[in-house]
This record gives C-alpha cells, structure tokens and sequence, in this order.
C-alpha cells in the first residue's frame, strides 16, 4: 500500500467517524397534526423542522406526522398525548385542546374578534400568556402561536344569509362548544374527527361544515365537495405549537432558546401565509364553481345576536378573569 493511499483510507475513515458522531447526536422529534400535508399547518410544522436543524447545527431535528396518525385519528387526544410525554411535539388548534383545557374555549367564543389585530393583541401578548400558563399546568410547553383562523361555514343546501337559514342543516363540528353554537342555530351539529369529514360530506352524511379558508378549506378542497360559503367570521381558531414539558426539562438553555426561536419564526411564516392564502382565498373559491355570500355588518350582528347564549355559556366554562383580560386587550388593540 503506497503513502497516498494509506492517506486516503485514513482520510476517508476519519470522515465516516464524523458522521458516525454526528449521526449519534442527533435526535429526530415526533411531531403530530390533524391536517392533511397541503396545509398551512403542515408548512408551517416544516418550517420549524428545518429551522431547529438549522439552528442545531443538526443535533436536532423534526418528523412531521399529519392527519392524527400517531393518535389513532383522534385529533382531540394530541394535546393529552404531549401534554404525559408519550409525543414530542403537536401543532394544534385551541378548539382542539377544550376537552383538556376548557379555558381555551376563550380564543373561539363567537364573534369575540373583528379583526387581525385583535387576533394578535391576545395571541401575540400577555393574554395568550395566560393560556400558555395553564397548558404548562398540562405538561405542555407552548413554544409560540400560528393561525387556523376565522373559520367559515360551508354546505350543500342554500346560501346562509341569517340564522334562519341554519335551520335543520346536519353540521359537522370539531369540538363541543361548537355544538353548543350550532344548536343555538337551530342546526343540526355533529362532532366528527376532522379525518372523516371529507368522505362524510361527500356521501352527504353531513351537509356542511365550518373551517378557516386559507388554512383548511382551500388546501384540504373542501370546495369540491361543496357549494355554499359564507364569510361569517363566527369564530376564529389559533394553533400553537407545543412541546410535551419532560422533553423541554431535558434540554440545556442553548438547546431551549433554538426550540423557541425556531417556533416563532415558523409560526410568524405559518400566520402570514394563512393570510394570504386567506385574502386571495374567495376569488379561488369562485372560480372553482363555489357560491360564496358576504354579510353585511347588520347580517354579521343577526349572528352575533342568536349566538349568544353559546357565548355566556361557554365564557362562565372559561371564567370572567381570562374573559375580561381578552376583551380589554381587544378593545385597546
Ligand atoms: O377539525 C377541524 O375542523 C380543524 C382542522 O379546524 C381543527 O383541527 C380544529
């Protein structure tokens, strides 16, 4: 064996030892969703994976998981799962986390926000603080909060102008104070996993459901299945990404900052394509053959009006401390 080639077998092993150590030290996170791969959720949950990596020099790393595979379909035992270690890393929607936590009931109370600075004055302060606080009670350590957004009704029947129109609809729902709200409605609402929703509406099981259109509607298609949207903007539905509290405990604080870090920038990127998918959202829809209806601000409070019950109901579920401190971050925002 001559000089060079004993140079070159002494390099080549010296490399495949780094990538030895390297592979070693890593450590690939489970993260779990409920959507499908086209959402924003999902981008969204990519994002943050390629930027732990990044920002890890590789030591850590994420496997996206959608549609509640590692939680059997069920998109409401995510949160629990994380929240007792047995999954790394969830991206999930508050109305997803009320059976855990009903305190989260208070982001989606009907027509609580008008807009998406008031969305952001709660979800991006100290109100929303308060939430990540009693999640931290659950196990669950919320490393920042993206958007599912103002989620809008869809079906099969007739164009919803007012709440009469409602009327006798079978609505799928994703959690219960939406039941609650539907019933207030005079609907006829059904909690379904949101895995099953598409072949339900399809086969007309159900004949219409609600859902934010930049995050969901538009990227799961729901408009193939459907013909009538209304823009009613009755509740509006965060999503936050959360990591189960003994994998945090297990970190040191450079580790930790990365994990925050890469969190928000993900989430600020998930937010902002939301909205523009949002906002390009409607002229989408029409052209693919969706009959969409506006209402105007005195069609808007008629839903307010009927869906008040559901709101003091579920506001008493939350209690007046986390209600009160919500709405007077809304009024200054
Ligand atoms: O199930 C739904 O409707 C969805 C996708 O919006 C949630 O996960 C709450």
């Amino acid at each position: 064996m001559n000089f060079a080639k004993v140079g070159r077998v002494a390099a080549a092993s010296m490399i495949t030892g780094a990538l030895m150590a390297s592979a070693v030290s890593a450590e690939t996170l489970r993260l779990s969703h409920n959507t499908g791969d086209s959402t924003t959720w999902h981008k969204g949950a990519e994002r943050f994976g390629e930027l732990l990596a990044d920002k890890t020099g590789g030591d850590l790393d994420v496997r996206v998981f959608p549609n509640a595979q590692l939680s059997g379909g069920d998109q409401m035992r995510q949160a629990e799962m994380v929240g007792r270690g047995a999954l790394d890393l969830v991206v999930t929607s508050a109305i997803n986390v009320t059976p855990l936590v009903p305190e989260m009931a208070v982001f989606s109370l009907p027509y609580l926000y008008a807009n998406y600075d008031q969305v952001d004055a709660t979800t991006q302060g100290a109100p929303g603080e308060m939430l990540s606080d009693i999640l931290l009670e659950k196990g669950i350590v919320v490393l920042a909060w993206g958007e599912n957004g103002f989620r809008e009704v869809t079906n099969n029947v007739r164009p919803i102008t007012s709440p009469e129109d409602m009327e006798g609809l079978n609505m799928r729902v994703a959690g219960p104070m939406y039941i609650d709200v539907m019933n207030e409605l005079g609907a006829n609402p059904q909690q379904m996993q949101w895995g099953e929703t598409m072949t339900a509406l399809q086969q007309g099981v159900v004949d219409g459901q609600e859902n934010p259109i930049g995050a969901v509607i538009i990227p799961q298609q729901i408009y193939e299945v459907q013909e009538y949207l209304t823009t009613w903007h009755y509740s509006y539905d965060p999503i936050f990404l959360g990591i189960s509290k003994d994998k945090w405990d297990s970190y040191d604080s450079d580790m930790q900052t990365a994990l925050s870090e890469a969190a928000q920038e993900a989430m600020d990127y998930q937010r902002q394509i939301t909205r523009e998918d949002t906002a390009s959202g409607l002229d989408f829809l029409r052209e693919q053959g969706m009959e969409i209806y506006e209402p105007t601000a005195e069609e808007l409070d008629a839903f307010r009006t009927a869906t008040k019950p559901a709101f003091d109901e579920w506001a008493d579920k939350v209690g007046a401390d986390i209600v009160n401190t919500f709405q007077e971050a809304i009024a200054n925002a």
